[in-house]
């Protein structure tokens, strides 16, 4: 059994409590147990943790990153939210970690406003998921799952 560390950016702890046309009905919580769920069906453990921080974000990227090297994770489920779409150090983080990172957006940032068409995390994720709603969560661990143990 391995880890995969499900991260959340900011605003995401509002999920279920605004906006249910856009990101629908699940909560953070639900989304968690959702993940939980998934990766458990594939033998492995979920850790989880959302912060609106963009430094928080990055030291667990970088933490990842070494527990990738030491065997104790498999990678990163990652809803940037909206610093997707500002954040170079995000995408620094990623690269600099070397670690796996599933890009997940609920909603379909390429149907949205223009300035959510730009990600600076895709160029550095393992694998991109777009608007599935919360489910998207469940395919990217799937997808993450796939690509680190073959
Ligand atoms: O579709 C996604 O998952 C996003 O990453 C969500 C971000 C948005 O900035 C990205 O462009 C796309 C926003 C997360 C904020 O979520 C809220 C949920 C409920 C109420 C208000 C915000």
């Amino acid at each position: 059994m391995a880890t995969i560390l499900v991260l959340n950016g900011p605003n995401l702890n509002l999920l279920g409590q605004r906006e249910p046309a856009v990101y629908g009905a699940a909560t953070l919580a639900d989304v968690e147990a959702l993940c939980r769920d998934a990766a458990a069906r594939l033998g492995h453990a979920v850790e989880c943790l959302q912060s609106n921080h963009e430094g928080v974000l990055i030291d667990a990227l970088q933490a990842a990153g070494r527990r990738v090297k030491a065997g104790e994770l498999l990678g990163v489920v990652f809803n940037p939210g909206a610093f997707t779409h500002t954040s170079v150090a995000l995408h620094d983080a990623i690269k600099g970690a070397e670690v796996p990172v599933v890009e997940i957006h609920i909603s379909n940032v390429h149907a949205r406003e223009a300035f959510r068409h730009h990600s600076y995390v895709s160029p550095a994720a393992a694998g991109i998921v777009v608007g599935f709603g919360v489910d998207g969560y469940r395919l990217a661990i799937e997808g993450l799952v796939r690509k680190t143990t073959g």
